[in-house]
């Protein structure tokens, strides 16, 4: 454990120095890591950005794109060889092909660099010529910043604190049965752990779609292709002292160890820990439509993602980012096309609200922080609508099921966010008034003009405050 934290540290250390080295020397790279929980918009988001990074015709919010200071945008191999790479081009083939749709789900790391030529703007414009600043895109699941809570704590511990926690749920009860019957210091038996750790996931799935945003370790509910290998073949057992050699207690603890070892670690010692900017995507519309109970998980996990950006919170993390940290991170509410521009800002004060506490702190440790709205795919139109005498802000587009076009009006959100926030933290089942409706677009042929990305909204500032302070 320490040698191999000392040997981290030093090659931490080297990588530390040349990336500043050829920073100053070379050319500068930002590594802009795209976060958040399952089904958020990371796919679409990191596509429509470099879409519209290389076709900057909507990108007028971005100073150096507005300025025509970027003079070419290209995508490069990628510097880590062994990081899956986003696959930009099929994703953008399905979104803006002849027959469009959204693109599948994505369950693990993946990574693309962009690369822009800039002209530098301001006082040095004239005495210097254009530079290359590199952009490395990294899209990993929110699920996974979860885990670094197991990283300070023994098996022991771990298996305690989660057995309280299940205690007091009536989703545990067919793990728990399973458990009174099991003794830990019983020789390992494979098929027995086999059915603890498939009793345990079960849990872990049954909790997540009741709301609860506790459901680690992480990798359980999104194996991969970890799927049934031993890291994920372990569950809490009530421990009462040490483990016996050969008992079932003892190689559970062996795997849990072996899961932080190999699967945590390596996640925030080769990703997070290099990431410089951060956008984490929330699908807000989303958590509103599905209820009081969502939003107030939403908000959970929000704060809990976000205790990964706070340094100083986890000795362990400390230890692996060697004083190098996050500077910028962006709150973005995903898929505000879902509503008309009246309402987008009542839709950023409910992510401002959403995701405060977490911000405070994130701001407390010096990383500026922004929260908007944004919906990196433009897939409907806007129009007033009459309605029972009054004018309704609409927006149409073509429906998922059936391919119809409509317009359609998802209901009034609160001018003051509290209104949602505060029922939701008082454990409220429902809206008062009629809730708001969800509905799903598909994305719509769309026929680009040369230079022009596919349609966004919002993006473009984005990307100002993610990048565009470097270009
Ligand atoms: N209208 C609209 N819908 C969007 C937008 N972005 C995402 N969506 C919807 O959200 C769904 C999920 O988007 P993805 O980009 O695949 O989300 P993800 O976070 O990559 O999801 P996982 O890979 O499953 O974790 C899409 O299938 C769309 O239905 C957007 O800008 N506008
Ligand atoms: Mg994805």
């Amino acid at each position: 454990m320490v040698i191999s934290s000392i040997a981290e540290r030093l090659v931490r250390g080297v990588e530390t120095v040349s990336d500043t080295v050829s920073e100053a020397l070379f050319e500068p790279v930002i590594r802009l890591g795209v976060t958040g929980l399952a089904r958020s918009g990371k796919t679409v988001f990191i596509t429509s950005l470099v879409a519209n990074l290389l076709d900057r015709g909507r990108m007028p919010g971005l100073v150096a794109a507005q300025e025509g200071r970027i003079e070419a945008a290209f995508l490069q191999p990628q510097p880590d060889d062994t990081v899956p790479r986003f696959d930009y081009e099929a994703h953008l083939a399905v979104l803006t092909g002849p027959a469009p749709h959204w693109p599948d789900s994505t369950r693990a790391v993946s990574e693309l660099r962009l690369s822009l030529r800039v002209r530098p703007g301001g006082l040095l414009a004239g005495l210097q010529g254009p530079r290359t600043v590199h952009l490395d895109i990294v899209d990993y699941p929110g699920e996974w910043l979860l885990d670094l809570g197991l990283m300070d704590k023994s098996y022991a511990e771990w298996a305690a604190e989660t057995l309280a926690r299940l205690r007091a749920r009536p989703e545990a009860a067919e793990y728990l049965a399973a458990l009174s019957g099991t003794d830990p210091d019983a020789r390992h038996d494979e098929p027995q752990a086999q059915a603890l750790a498939r009793g345990f996931t079960a849990y872990l799935e049954t909790a997540r779609a009741a709301g609860y945003s506790d459901c680690t370790p992480g990798r359980f509910l999104l194996p991969g292709d970890l799927a049934g290998s031993p890291v994920l073949t372990f569950a809490p057992l009530p421990v009462s002292g040490p483990s016996r050699r050969g008992s079932l207690l003892r190689e559970m603890e062996r795997r849990f160890e072996a899961y932080k070892s190999q699967v945590v670690r390596p996640f925030f010692r080769d990703h997070f820990a290099r990431i410089d900017r951060q956008v984490v995507l929330v699908d807000a519309l989303g958590a509103i439509h599905k209820g009081p109970q969502a939003v107030e998980d939403m908000r959970h996990a929000m704060a809990d993602i976000l205790g990964a950006f706070r340094p100083g919170r986890n000795a362990w993390l400390n230890r692996l980012l060697l004083g190098r940290r996050v500077d910028r991170i962006l709150f973005a509410a995903t898929k505000a096309d879902h509503l008309h521009h009246l309402q987008h800002p009542a839709l950023t004060a409910i992510i401002e609200a959403l995701t405060r506490e977490a911000r405070d702190r994130a701001q407390f440790a010096g990383a500026r922080t922004e929260a908007l709205a944004l919906a990196a795919l433009r897939v409907t139109t806007e129009e007033m609508r009459a309605h029972q005498g009054r004018e309704l802000p609409c927006v149409r587009g073509t429906l998922l099921e059936g391919g119809r076009q409509a317009a359609f009006y998802p209901g009034a959100l609160p001018q003051d966010p509290g209104q949602l926030l505060g029922p939701a933290r008082g454990g409220a089942t429902a809206w008062l008034n009629d809730g708001f409706q969800a509905m799903t677009f598909a994305p719509a042929p769309m026929q680009l003009k040369p230079g022009d990305g596919p349609p966004h909204i919002r993006l473009d500032r984005a990307a100002q405050f993610l990048i565009g302070d470097r270009l």
